[in-house]
C-alpha cells in the first residue's frame, strides 16, 4: 500500500489498457471491427482476414469466409467465441465467394443482430455486387441464425446500424458514398427511401460508416482516400440521416501503406474509444490485418481529437 507502488500499478494499468496491446487480436488476422458494449464486456464483430491460395479466393485480394466475435472485459483478455457465419450456411451467399466483408451487430428488444455483406448466388442475382444481409440470435456470441435472403433495396457493403433514443433504427452503408435509410421495427427491412449522404467531401471514395450519438451530436465518421490510403473522417449533424457538415480528421492516412482503415467508436466504463486496423502483423500484404483500439478524446464543443496510432 506504500504511495510508490500504488503510483507503478497505476502508471501498469494504464499503460496495459489499450495503449500497449495492439494489436489486440493475435490468434487470426482480423479487420474492420464492429466493436459494441453489451453488459459489461466489449464484444467485437471484424472481418476475419485468410489468405487466398489457389482454388480458394483470389490470389492478392481480400479472402473472408466466415465471421468470429470476441469479447473482453478490460479490453486486455480477449476471447474469441468462435465461428458464428459462415459463407457456405448462409442461402443466399455464394459459397465459393470469400468475401464475408465488415460487418456489424446491434441489440434490440433482448435479440442480436448481425448485418453482414456478402456477393449473393445466382438465386438471388446474376449480378456480382454485394448485397446486405441479417442473422439473428439471444447472445451476443451466438448462435446466430441467418436470415434466407439479403435485405431488399440494398445494394453494397460496410453495414452500420445506429438505434436513436427514441428507438427507431438507421441502416448505413456504402458503395462508393455512404447511404442511409430507416429500419423497420423488425430490423429486417428498409423503412424509407435510400437516402446518399451527400454532404461530405465530394472527391475520393468514402465507405465504413459508423454513425453514434453523444450530447445530441450525431457523428458520422468514416474512412476516405483523400490522398493515397484511407484516413477517418467525420461529420456532424442534429439529425440522423444529415444534413451532415463535415469536421475534420480522426486519424491520418497510414503512414507504412495499408490502403484501408476502417473503424467504430465506443464508450466503455466512462472512456470513449477508437477500434480500428492495420496491417501489423503482414507488413507486405495490406489484406492480412489486425484490429487495434485507443482511447478518443472530445473537446468541449463536442469536435474529436485527432488519435496517434500507439505502437506496439
Ligand atoms: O475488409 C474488406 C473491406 O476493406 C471493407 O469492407 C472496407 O471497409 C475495407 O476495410
Amino acid at each position: 500500500n506504500n504511495p510508490f507502488s500504488v503510483f507503478i500499478w497505476s502508471v501498469f494499468l494504464l499503460s496495459s489498457h489499450a495503449f500497449a496491446q495492439n494489436p489486440i487480436i493475435r490468434n487470426q488476422f482480423t479487420a474492420d471491427p464492429s466493436a459494441r458494449v453489451f453488459g459489461d464486456r466489449i464484444y467485437i464483430f471484424p472481418s476475419h482476414d485468410i489468405l487466398a491460395e489457389e482454388g480458394k479466393g483470389r490470389i492478392g485480394w481480400f479472402c473472408m469466409e466466415d465471421y468470429h466475435v470476441f469479447s473482453s472485459e478490460n479490453l486486455t483478455d480477449w476471447m474469441d467465441h468462435g465461428t458464428i457465419i459462415q459463407q457456405t450456411k448462409v442461402d443466399w451467399v455464394n459459397p465459393d465467394s470469400y468475401s464475408m466483408w465488415a460487418p456489424d451487430c446491434i441489440e434490440k428488444n433482448g435479440k442480436y443482430y448481425f448485418y453482414f455483406p456478402s456477393t449473393p448466388n445466382k438465386t438471388i442475382t446474376e449480378d456480382k455486387g454485394f448485397c446486405i444481409g441479417v442473422a439473428i440470435s439471444d447472445k451476443p456470441e451466438g448462435p446466430y441464425v441467418p436470415e434466407s435472403k439479403p435485405i431488399k433495396g440494398v445494394r453494397g457493403i460496410d453495414p452500420n446500424v445506429f438505434i436513436d433514443h427514441d428507438g427507431q433504427a438507421y441502416l448505413y452503408w456504402s458503395q462508393g458514398h455512404i447511404y442511409a435509410a430507416r429500419l423497420k421495427d423488425n430490423m429486417l427491412e428498409l423503412d424509407s427511401e435510400v437516402k446518399i449522404l451527400e454532404d461530405l467531401p465530394t472527391k475520393g471514395l468514402k465507405e465504413g460508416p459508423f454513425v453514434f450519438e453523444r450530447h445530441g451530436i450525431y457523428y458520422l465518421t468514416y474512412p476516405h482516400v483523400a490522398e493515397k490510403t484511407e484516413r477517418l473522417e467525420y461529420a456532424i449533424s442534429d439529425n440522423p440521416l444529415g444534413p451532415f457538415k463535415f469536421k475534420g480528421v480522426i486519424m491520418d492516412e497510414s503512414p507504412t501503406g495499408c490502403w484501408t482503415n476502417h473503424h467504430s467508436i465506443i464508450q466503455f466504463k466512462n472512456q470513449w474509444y477508437l477500434f480500428y486496423h492495420h496491417n501489423d502483423y503482414s507488413p507486405d500484404f495490406d489484406k492480412a490485418r489486425s484490429v487495434r483500439a485507443d482511447t478518443l478524446h472530445f473537446n468541449a464543443d463536442g469536435t474529436i481529437q485527432k488519435v496517434k496510432p500507439t505502437l506496439r
